[in-house]
């Protein structure tokens, strides 16, 4: 047949199973069904047949894919690729080797190889046998086949991707496999490339193939990939961001509190034991509307309420807790709502930061809220640096900056390091652009002000993401960086108002409740501190 092996289009990579398939659709019927409804490129997998078999499906399966002009790839058996003159062949580890392989395929097929582990990836570069792609996987826990090796998340990816970038592999095409599905395909994609390499496509076979009507699943499948989340609105760019008190008393600010009385939102918290009454009125406070359950099976129905954001603070954990969080995140990530994330205490055991690296890895985060230790250790920086203690300010200042840009631009979401300068950094990239350049530098604003008793009630940082989800869930900005900066802002505004007028911890709470009250309702912008910068 033929084909041009440089114009394939990997993006929606159907790997076929005869036994999902439902009672009284042949493989045929199911396989057109997915080509005529966005699959680029089929994959035929028989582990049970037998050879005349195989050979017999495959010419049928090969008379389709050329029909609607897409290749055929055949799963590991060479003769069978042969005898039906497919357009490739893919091979796992355990198979026939890649040289061999393509002397018997020649140069014009395509040949795909299976990594897992970075070693993999290093051999396929190093291969004579130009490999034209890999398959990287398995990415998630997936009934479809049984996994030899621990399935790698989204940083799994990118480690994969990293290796292929940096060690000459940049030509070499990939597909993510393994546990990928409408929930999940689109915060895949946007969280797991890396600045300079993206993955080409995503492999799938029970999201298509088990399914009763494979056109519908397909379709949405690919809608996906191509669209690559709703949960990211195209930004408008912050030109005219002025940080600073003026910005109380500006239109957008009274755009953003009138959209926020009229819309409500409603914030989802799960959060810990010891701040559930506070964020709750905090929430009221600012016109939001709190609600907290750990109830899995009523995550769907709120997540697709509109302007619902998820708060999810893990800051009491137990055994039981974490599987709650991962149903969460997969019910407001499915619906394109924002979550936002406060890894609290992740730093304090190795128990809480395995906690953190699962559900990072299980999901997307609008935001990621943190202290200094929490979004140290979330970025891999040595979070017992108590940095001011060794280093010059500035140089402690650079260190906390560059960490939360680090995280902000691994996870593609707005990065909150709270401290004695809030720092926000925005890692969302315009969603349009997968391919993101390697010199990828992220808007940073520092935000001082405030007041020293926040810091001696309990809550108030955890309450701060409660105002962030709420603010975030109206989305009255259209952008995720500038409602959270407004977010921060009016909270260190409210804060440092209420210090003021307060004797201590008891009468700072209440102040503190009156004072986001009052700004939230526009009444109160004669004073302030602020002293804020963008860079
Ligand atoms: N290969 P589903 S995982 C065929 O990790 C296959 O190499 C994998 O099936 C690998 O899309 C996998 O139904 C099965 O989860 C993927
Ligand atoms: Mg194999």
């Amino acid at each position: 047949s033929q084909f041009d092996k440089a114009k394939v289009d990997y993006s929606l990579y159907l790997v076929t199973n005869r036994e999902m398939i439902p009672d009284g659709i042949t493989i045929f019927e199911q396989v057109e069904r997915a080509i005529m409804n966005g699959v680029t490129i089929v994959q035929l997998r028989e582990k049970e047949a037998e050879t005349k078999e195989f050979v017999e499906i495959a010419k049928k399966i090969h008379q389709l894919t050329m029909k609607y002009n897409i290749p055929l790839i055949i799963n590991d058996r060479v003769d069978v690729a042969l005898a039906v003159d497919a357009e490739g062949v893919h091979i796992g580890q355990d198979d026939m080797d890649a040289e061999t392989v393509r002397k018997l395929i020649g140069d014009n097929k395509i040949l795909g190889v299976s990594c897992g582990y970075v070693e993999d990836v290093q051999n396929v570069i190093k291969s004579e046998a130009k490999i034209d792609y890999i398959g990287i996987g398995a990415v998630f826990p997936t009934n479809t086949k049984k996994l030899k090796k621990v399935p790698f998340g989204t940083d799994g990816i990118k480690k994969l991707l990293t290796v292929l970038r940096d060690n000459g592999g940049q030509h070499i095409k990939s597909v993510i496999i393994g546990g990928l599905n409408k929930s999940n395909i689109a915060q895949v994609l946007y969280t797991s490339s890396i600045p300079g390499k993206a993955t080409d496509g995503v492999a799938v076979v029970s999201c298509i193939m088990a399914q009763e009507d494979a056109l519908k699943e397909t379709k949405a499948t690919l809608a996906c990939i191509k669209e690559v989340g709703p949960w990211v609105k195209k930004d408008q760019i912050l030109t005219d961001l002025q940080l600073s008190r003026d910005y109380f008393t500006s239109s957008k600010f009274k755009d953003i509190i009138y959209t926020l009385k009229n819309i409500k939102p409603m914030v989802h918290h799960i959060t810990n034991n010891v701040v559930k009454n506070f964020s709750a009125n905090v929430t009221i406070s600012i016109g939001g509307s709190p609600i907290m359950s750990e109830l899995v099976q009523e995550f769907e129905d709120f997540a697709q309420f509109p302007n619902t954001g998820l708060l999810l603070n893990t800051g009491t954990p137990t055994e039981e807790t974490l599987p709650v969080f991962l149903e969460a995140v997969k019910a407001y990530n499915l619906n394109g709502s924002p979550v936002v994330y406060d890894p609290v205490g992740c730093g304090a055991s190795g128990a809480r930061k395995r906690y953190m690296s699962e559900i990072l890895n299980h999901g997307y985060f609008t935001v990621i809220k943190g202290n200094t230790g929490e979004i140290l250790t979330a970025a891999g920086f040595d979070s017992r640096m108590k940095g001011v203690d060794v280093m010059d300010s500035s140089q402690s200042h650079q260190y906390l900056i560059d960490a939360a840009k680090k995280l902000a631009v691994s996870q593609r979401c707005v990065v909150v390091l709270t401290g004695e300068l809030d720092i926000i950094v925005d890692g969302i990239v315009d969603p349009t652009i997968i391919k993101i350049p390697r010199n990828f530098e992220p808007v940073v604003a520092v935000i001082k002000g405030g007041h020293e008793l926040m810091g001696n009630i309990t809550g108030s940082g955890c309450a701060l993401g409660s105002v962030i989800t709420a603010f975030v869930a109206s989305n009255s900005t259209k952008n995720v960086f500038f409602s959270t900066i407004s977010a921060v802002m009016l909270f260190k505004e409210a804060g440092y108002l209420a210090g003021k007028i307060s004797d201590g911890p008891g009468s700072f709470m209440l102040n503190f409740l009156d004072q986001l009250y009052k700004i939230s309702h526009l009444e109160s912008f004669k004073d302030g501190n602020w002293n804020t910068s963008v860079s």
